[in-house]
């Protein structure tokens, strides 16, 4: 087989992408190593900032997003037992997120390039990387028992953080910057209406715990836990307990138990790639870095990166210009390192840290206190909240 563009991964990255190099006239072929069900299954993201909402229009997915999305133009900060609201719409000049679900976004991109017609390999197995440091690349996967190989212009590695692609540079030609955070995050999925109708984000001396939705009959709550906890060892009785002992009093008093939908344990981690290209192989969203999901930037990078992808390449087709190529690591990087940034301080400020001790505790207590006390520190959270600009 051959392609223009091989695109590793159909999480929200390679759909995207797909649905961009779709749009600009570019033949892609996307692998994707599980089934459509396992992607979908997967609940992550909840956030959606203005950029990738406009991206989603930009490729005609918008309308259900749209429909039942909710758009937000505040959330809230708990910690000593009151809520300080954020107004991100008053403090940034009117802008908002969409809170919307990653597996509704997943979904949306699905449907759309099935009713295009366009290819996806699902459960392609053995997925490697070749020759993408010459001019003609190639991608080789196992399917159904039979090994096949597509010849492409480019490879996009959309693989996510454990994925191929990343793995196939080689070593010595990437270096990589990491932090890891000494504890996880326990979500649960219900459906049960929400705390308030914005989103809360609590600091507690027992941990950090954060009120989410994905709409006004579904909750996502996450709870901030240990390492070594597991997930079998936590009823939703003793989920909910233990939420109910973080959140402030009216909090507490409104939150709706029910049965969890999905409950699972996420690490925390800061991790970029430096550079995300080699020759014709390019990483983008989680495959090239990971950051923590307080601020719920994850899926809002991924999706900034291939629309400069998707340009750059469209680019080379169009106007044989390899100018957006040849700077589209940089010109992602910039905005990464912005967005890890402020997740690792937003991070940092919520979480109960096991080795910082009662100073680090006053510390973070001041810093709350300044933050919703200061238009200026108020403004830059909002500002980075609701995305910087491209
Ligand atoms: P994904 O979603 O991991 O998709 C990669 C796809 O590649 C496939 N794959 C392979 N395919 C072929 N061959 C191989 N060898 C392969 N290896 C892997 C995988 O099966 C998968 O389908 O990466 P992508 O597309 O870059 O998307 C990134 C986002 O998923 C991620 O950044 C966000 O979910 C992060 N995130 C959040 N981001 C936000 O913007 N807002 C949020 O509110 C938010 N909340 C979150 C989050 C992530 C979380 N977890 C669990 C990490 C909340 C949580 C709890
Ligand atoms: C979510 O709804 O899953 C979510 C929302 C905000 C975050 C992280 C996760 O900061």
């Amino acid at each position: 087989m051959r392609t223009q563009v091989a695109i590793i991964g159909a999480g929200p990255s390679g759909l995207l992408l797909g649905a961009l190099l779709h749009r600009a006239g570019v033949d892609a072929v996307i692998l994707e190593a599980r089934t459509p069900e396992y992607v979908l299954g997967r609940i992550r993201a909840g956030v959606l900032e203005q950029v990738t909402v406009d991206l989603l229009d930009q490729v005609g997915v918008g309308a259900r997003m749209h429909r039942e999305g909710l758009v937000h133009g505040g959330f809230e900060l708990a910690f000593g037992g009151a809520r300080h609201r954020i107004d991100m719409h008053g403090l940034t000049g009117g802008k908002s997120v969409m809170v919307y679900g990653q597996t509704e976004v997943t979904h949306d991109l699905m449907d759309a390039r099935a009713a295009a017609g366009l290819t996806t390999i699902y459960e392609a197995a053995q997925v490697s990387l070749h020759d993408f440091d010459g001019a003609q690349p190639r991608v080789r996967y196992v399917k159904d028992g039979a090994t096949h190989e597509i010849a492409c212009d480019f490879i996009a590695g959309c693989d996510g953080f454990h994925g191929v692609s990343r793995a196939s540079v080689p070593a010595g030609a990437l270096q990589t910057f990491e932090r890891v955070y000494p504890f996880g995050w326990l979500g649960i999925l219900s459906d049960t209406p929400p705390v308030s109708h914005e989103l809360i984000y609590t600091h507690h001396e027992r941990g950090f715990a954060l009120c989410s939705m994905r709409s006004m009959t579904r909750s996502r709550h996450y709870v901030q836990c240990s390492l070594d906890d597991k997930v079998e060892n936590w009823s939703d009785d003793a989920f909910w307990d233990e939420l109910r002992r973080r959140l402030d009093p009216a909090a507490a008093e409104a939150l709706v138990t029910g049965p969890s939908i999905e409950k699972s344990i996420a690490p925390l981690r800061s991790f970029v790639a430096e550079p995300m290209r080699f020759g014709r192989l390019f990483l983008a969203g989680d495959a090239a870095h990971i950051v923590p999901p307080t601020g719920a930037k994850g899926l809002n990078l991924a999706a900034t990166d291939v629309s400069y992808l998707g340009s750059a390449i469209a680019e080379h087709y169009q106007e044989k210009s390899d100018a957006g190529i040849d700077s589209y690591s940089q010109r992602c990087l910039r905005r990464i390192w912005r967005a890890e940034r402020f997740s690792w301080w937003f991070t940092s400020l919520m979480h109960r840290f096991p080795e910082t001790g009662a100073f680090g505790q006053k510390m973070q207590a001041a810093e709350l206190d300044y933050l919703v006390n200061s238009v200026a520190a108020s403004t830059a959270m909002a500002e980075n909240y609701v995305g910087l600009p491209l």
